[in-house]
């Protein structure tokens, strides 16, 4: 196997190089007196040998950082600086480093260290951000127990732990330094307590800017269930008396899971039914249970080196998962992740950032936050759970807890734990870990008195290093049902082992319809020639929820795909069947709004590479338009009917009732809107009480290119509320048509409300244009050229951020010929940037690699 990142940086760490540390710590001490550009840390650090670590060079990680003074059990440590960290002559014994450093906070624009966003300090340590508060060996697998002063006029000053009063902080929990965390400014809170299955009481905070108060409660509320289904589900119960939230308005992602004192950014936490969708409060929920949860999959026990991410990300989105589906059910939130995955992780897998769930090299680990360390680690989880069986799968959690607490740990420690619980070797299982790429199944089925047969047959693409695969274990559900819909064989797990696998259904009198990966049981491609009468059986028979839905997506696209390939016209048999599940009054609101929400334009260009074609987002845009023009005029005499009843009355909840109905009645609110010219969304406009429905209209409008009058009293409605603004902003660009999305995106940089260092801000504007695909894939190149400009100036700037938007290059490849070359000149001249970050200069390496 050859290493794509050997041919890109001399600097590409290795997991195979991994050594322990030289010395462990014991303690750490640190004062803040806090500055805006003359913060001082002063450290006092207990470090001993490690007995298992064979070489003893004394290193500590340091970067921007201005010494004053460094010693060694009091004695000038003679240390030797470079841009990345400090030695000295250690002794071979316990001994104390105590240090003073100077930081600038506030002209910190990257947001990784300390830094200041609107007047308040914060931190974000994850990955390797403590590095620039002061020096440490900044790696996980160094523990220690930390206390913490913070000195500063601020009114509120907060850290990892107890609370000792007068801006002392300590956390008995031994933890990781990027587990460290500090706040301070004048900040207020909503309070409120948590009484543990033991009967301790926990105080809660969630803090906030003066102001942001109202919009605390449903984030509070979400960290109690939080709190609580964690010791339900997985026996595990808080460990400290107090559990702070704090809101961010400045931060590179949605939140962070330091010890006790949790920083999301504001966009994360921050809900009210008058600024906050629907879709925002489940977010939020989201974020706020991942966070939580990250206390035991995460801190407690943590990794032991950054490629073994996946071992506390992987795990807590898949525990996040499965709150989300008992809170808001679980078909729903089922299909909600498949589409993520398949919108983010499947299109990373085919492309030229492909890598393994733990990949076996980086260059910086920021850019490895992926969605498939993060969904694709999930998913792997999810297998494992199928495989095993709900018992086993707790019963082996539970000895990873007791077994691993307190320590930093490694993929084959987790695996062990369910191989010693359930005898069963996991070494095949584990490529899924070690392998990169989505696997593509295929399926036979054959049929003789009375056996069905299905003979599966596995094999996963080449990805950037790897150009052979091994066959993977691989959980697929099926169930068969016959021609009336009745199942004759409930859901049984085939598990492919081999590269082609047959499984037998014995004792049937008809030939049997198979519903074949229920619930999605595996993040596989499947291919299989399935007609499409097939298809609109299992959309309105099939007794699996995910494989109903996953009927009417692949009916319509592959009506999609004909329209854009064959100029066909949308076949009356797809629009009849939607019909069908429109007045199928045993569905849903919510499902019945996932199966009217087609394709994405990106899913149908993903679908036609596979065809073998060259896509045509331009040609796919227009398709699309026709194919919902079409689906609003078939509804036509049912749309009126179903708004009306999907109408939700009295205060606003965001519970997912509410919400599918809102979603359902929106869908239809979007279909009448392409027959009435605006004039329903008008009125709902006029009419809404909460964002949601606010948002829907004015989505309405503009994309029936009626909506200036509506779009400038939005602005004018919400110009003092930021993340409001953002939704504008954004709203701009995703609706703008071809070439006017970039040129939307260009005049919103001149906005006097746009602000580059704020990362919601351009996530915005460019995650938007991004995200629109015919207008970032404009004919003109403009697209590609201005996300060029703005990433390189972000670059300079945010160089996280600035790395992690330029994923939207990731699929050149499908592109023409014009269109590839024109990619290729803005990846190129993004790395021809003097001065161009490790970050982006990684990215853009192995986009172009591709
Ligand atoms: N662990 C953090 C992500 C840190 C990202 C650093 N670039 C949030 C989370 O996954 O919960
Ligand atoms: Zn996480």
């Amino acid at each position: 196997m050859k290493d794509a990142a050997a041919t890109i940086d001399p600097r590409t760490i290795y997991l195979k190089d991994y050594t322990p540390p030289s010395y462990l710590v014991d303690s750490v001490e640190l004062t803040f007196k806090l500055h805006p550009t003359e913060t001082r840390v002063i450290s006092r650090i207990a470090f001993r040998p490690n007995p298992d670590a064979a070489d003893k060079t004394f290193y500590l990680h340091g970067e921007k950082l201005q010494l004053i003074s460094a010693t060694i059990d009091g004695v000038d440590a003679q240390a030797k600086l470079t841009d990345l960290g400090l030695t000295a002559q250690a002794p071979d014994a316990p001994f104390v480093f105590e240090a003073e450093v100077e930081i600038s906070p506030s002209t910190n624009t990257a947001l990784e260290g300390l830094y200041m966003s609107n007047g308040m300090y914060c931190t974000q340590c994850e990955a390797e951000g403590f590095r620039k508060i002061t020096y440490y060996p900044d790696r996980p697998d160094v523990m220690s127990v930390f206390s913490v002063t913070v000195e500063g006029k601020e009114k509120v000053k907060l850290s990892n732990g107890n609370d000792l009063g007068g801006g002392k902080w300590h956390d008995p929990h031994p933890k990781p330094a990027y587990l460290f965390a500090l706040v301070a400014g004048d900040l207020v809170n909503l309070h409120d307590t948590f009484t543990t299955k033991s009967g301790r009481e926990v105080d809660l905070n969630i803090y906030v800017r003066d102001g942001d108060l109202h919009k605390t409660p449903f984030g509070m509320d979400a960290l109690k269930r939080s709190m609580k289904w964690d010791e339900d589900v997985y026996g595990r119960e808080y460990d400290l008396d107090l559990f702070n939230i704090v809101a961010v308005d400045d931060f590179n992602m949605g939140a962070m899971e330091n010890k006790g004192l949790n920083i999301f950014n504001s966009s994360a936490v921050l809900a009210s039914p008058d600024t906050s969708t629907d879709g925002n409060f489940h977010r939020i929920e989201t974020i706020i249970a991942h966070e939580y949860f990250h206390n035991w999959t995460g801190n407690r026990i943590t990794c032991r080196d950054w490629f073994q991410l996946c071992l506390k990300e992987g795990l807590t989105v898949f525990r996040d998962q499965q709150f989300s589906g008992d809170t808001r059910g679980h078909a729903v939130e089922r299909i909600a992740d498949v589409l993520q995955l398949r919108a983010r992780q499947f299109r990373e897998d085919n492309g030229p950032l492909a890598h393994p769930v733990r990949p076996d090299s980086f260059v910086e680990i920021n850019n490895f936050y992926t969605a498939t360390v993060y969904e694709k680690g999930a998913e792997v989880i999810g297998m494992l759970k199928t495989l095993i069986g709900d018992q086993a799968y707790y019963k082996g959690c539970d000895l990873y807890f007791t077994r691993h607490d307190g320590q930093a740990c490694t993929i084959e420690d987790w695996l062990k734990c369910f191989e010693e619980v359930t005898g069963r070797d996991l070494t095949q299982f584990s490529l899924w870990y070690s392998q990169a790429g989505t696997p593509r199944v295929s399926v036979k089925e054959a049929w003789k008195d009375g056996t069905y047969t299905l003979t599966f047959t596995q094999s996963t693409p080449a990805t950037p290093g790897q150009d052979t695969k091994d066959p993977r274990v691989i959980p697929i559900a099926v169930g068969l049902l016959d021609e009336t819909g009745k199942e004759v064989q409930a859901t049984r797990i085939c598990e492919v082992t081999d590269e082609v696998h047959a499984f037998r259904f014995t004792g049937l009198d008809v030939k049997p319809i198979p519903s074949i990966n229920r619930g999605f049981s595996a993040p596989i491609i499947l291919e299989r020639d399935q007609s499409n009468e097939e298809r609109a059986f299992l959309l309105a028979h099939d007794t699996d929820p995910f494989n109903k839905w996953e009927a009417g997506r692949a009916l319509s696209r592959d009506v999609l795909v004909r329209m854009v390939a064959e100029d066909a016209t949308p076949d009356q048999a797809y629009l009849d069947a939607l019909v069908a599940v429109a007045r199928d009054d045993t569905l849903d609101p919510g499902f019945k709004a996932l199966v009217f929400s087609g394709p994405s334009q990106d899913d149908i260009a993903q679908a036609l590479v596979d065809g073998g074609l060259t896509p045509d987002p331009t040609k796919i845009h227009l398709a699309a338009q026709t194919f919902n023009l079409s689906i609003a005029q078939a509804m036509q005499d049912l749309l009126q009917r179903i708004y009306a009843e999907m109408q939700v009355t009295g205060p606003y909840s965001a519970k997912s009732e509410d919400a599918d109905k809102r979603a359902w009645g929106n869908a239809a609110l979007a279909m009448l809107s392409r027959l009435d010219g605006g004039a329903q969304a008008a009125k709902q406009f006029d009419d809404a009480d909460n964002m949601t429905q606010q948002l829907a209209a004015l989505s309405c409008l503009l994309r029936a290119e009626v909506g200036e009058t509506q779009n400038q009293a939005f602005y004018d409605q919400w110009k003092d509320d930021r993340l409001v603004i953002d939704k504008w902003f954004a709203m701009q660009v995703s609706h703008a048509k071809l070439d006017a999305a970039p040129k939307a995106a260009q005049a919103l940089t001149a906005h006097a409300d746009f602000d580059i260092t704020n990362p919601n801000r351009f996530r915005a504007v460019f995650g938007a244009l991004a995200g629109n695909t015919a207008g970032f894939h404009s004919p003109d190149g403009s697209g590609y050229a201005l996300l060029a400009d703005w990433l390189i100036k972000l670059d300079a700037i945010n160089p996280q951020t600035a790395a992690r938007m330029s994923t939207a290059f990731e699929t050149w490849k499908r592109y023409d010929a014009d269109r590839q070359g024109m990619m290729r000149d803005a990846l190129e001249r993004i790395k021809a940037t003097p001065d161009l970050s490790g970050d982006l200069t990684e990215m853009t390496t192995r986009i172009l690699n591709a």
